[in-house]
């Protein structure tokens, strides 16, 4: 079988290694020169375990190649971003819609067509298969044509691609079959069919249960700020229920999907869609809610601080993934609130962003925004000796024990700080 997979990046670049291992002959179609080049030299422009020796392999031995320009193939993957419109947060189709187009010269009858980027429900049906139907193609008779969203955890693709169970959405059973055997090729997880519509939003909600989940730990938060109950603990002895599981509360929600894809929903229903966009208002409202009681606490226990040492810019603990952090908006409104502001965060390379050492000297209060394990064991002693007052607002809940001699706050006991 030739696979055209278009779009090389976090998802599809695996992809078509994970094919081209298993025996079909794989071309990897990105718009990047820079990125095609380095393809076809065997160099994997991602970091992820274990796609580096897949792509130098499958390129050794010819099973893979990257062009700019899709070729003729049995099946189409199509793996591009899809990002969301800023003024009524809809899912912007444009990528896919390009890259759709960019297949059509060398479609033919009998074709396999997959798009794996997420989409918002109806996508398939109401803006992807007119784009077939237009070019004379009948979906379901001589063009098969499916939505399969990818679920993958950063880190863990390569494997999770393989043992994950995948969803099928087809616009007619015939073309979820097709599908489905397309990925017979690797995957060992169940693979389940089903329509186009249902596979869309099911990806999209997936996303949204966790992202309204976080919203309810984080409303749970701001509630005992208020009336003055250790949250921690509320979540610690509710959790004790068999089936109840409160998530953690943070400095808010990152990432391109728990950020995203709940506003795909919204904005196609959005005088039904309530609770999700209230939801998705409640996680944006943290970073204001870190501003606020930074300077709640600062007013109490230092009143003339001046410097502020974020740890952490990275949305997701241990990565060096910030995209959405809601880290950057804290900066910019501690920046602006006159607080001198020392960034650290030893997964970034980044001239603006400094050690330890630097971050904490003379600094009223350390933020942890993000739970890297190098924060979970800080240097007591140097934060007693070199900083101006040694706080610690942990948002993330990652310091177990406080140590004699630094006030270590959290979402527990930040009530005691702030009345
Ligand atoms: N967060 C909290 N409290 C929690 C859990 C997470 O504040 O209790 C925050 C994190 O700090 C982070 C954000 O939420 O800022 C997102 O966290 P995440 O690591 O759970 O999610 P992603 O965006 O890295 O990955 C999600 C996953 N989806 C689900 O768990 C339903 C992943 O499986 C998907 O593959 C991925 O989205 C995707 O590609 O859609």
């Amino acid at each position: 079988m030739k696979i055209c997979i278009v779009g090389q990046g976090y998802i599809g670049l695996p992809t078509a290694a994970l094919f081209a291992k298993n025996g079909c002959e794989v071309l990897g179609v990105d718009v990047n020169e820079e990125i095609v080049k380095k393809l076809n030299q065997g160099i994997a422009h991602i970091e992820e375990p274990g796609i580096s020796d897949a792509i130098e392999n499958a390129v050794f031995k010819g099973h893979y190649h990257a062009s700019k320009i899709p070729e003729e193939a049995d099946t189409f993957i199509i793996t591009v971003p899809t990002p969301y419109v800023k003024e009524d947060l809809s899912c912007d189709l444009s990528y896919v819609i390009s890259a759709c187009e960019s297949i059509l010269p060398v479609l033919n009858k009998g074709n396999v067509v997959i798009i794996e980027s997420t989409i918002a429900p109806m996508s398939t049906d109401e803006v992807i298969k007119p784009i077939f139907e237009k070019a004379g193609f009948n979906i379901g008779e001589d063009l098969f044509l499916a939505h399969c969203p990818e679920r993958v955890l950063p880190g863990q693709i390569m494997e999770e691609l393989v043992n994950n169970n995948r969803i099928v959405g087809g616009i007619t059973e015939e073309c979820s079959h097709k599908a489905a055997d397309v990925y017979r090729t690797f995957v060992k997880g169940e693979i389940i069919e089903t329509e186009a519509k249902t596979a869309e939003l099911s990806k999209c909600m997936e996303n949204t249960f966790r992202d309204v989940n976080i919203a309810l730990a984080n409303e749970l938060a701001k509630i005992c700020a208020e009336i003055g109950v250790n949250a921690l603990d509320v979540i610690e002895m509710a959790n004790k229920h068999p089936r109840v599981n409160i998530h953690s509360p943070g400095p808010g929600v990152g990432g391109h999907c728990l950020a995203i894809d709940p506003y795909f929903i919204y904005a196609k229903a959005p005088d039904v869609a309530k609770i999700i966009k209230l939801a998705r208002d409640t996680n944006n409202s943290m970073p204001g809610f870190v501003i606020e009681n930074t300077g709640r606490i600062l007013a109490k226990l230092d009143k003339d601080a001046q410097k502020i040492s974020v740890f952490g810019v990275a949305y997701k603990g241990n990565t060096d993934d910030a995209r959405e952090s809601p880290a950057f908006e804290i900066i910019y409104g501690l920046r602006a609130a006159g607080y001198e502001v020392a960034i650290h965060d030893p997964h970034f390379d980044n001239p603006e962003y400094v050690s330890f050492e630097e971050a904490i000297k003379d600094s009223s209060l350390i933020l942890i925004l993000a739970d890297h394990d190098q924060f979970k064991d800080l240097d007591y002693e140097k934060i007693r000796k070199e900083m101006k007052t040694p706080i610690i607002f942990d948002t993330k809940n990652i310091l177990k024990e406080s140590d004699e001699g630094v006030e270590s706050i959290n979402f527990g006991n930040l009530y005691k700080f702030i009345h």
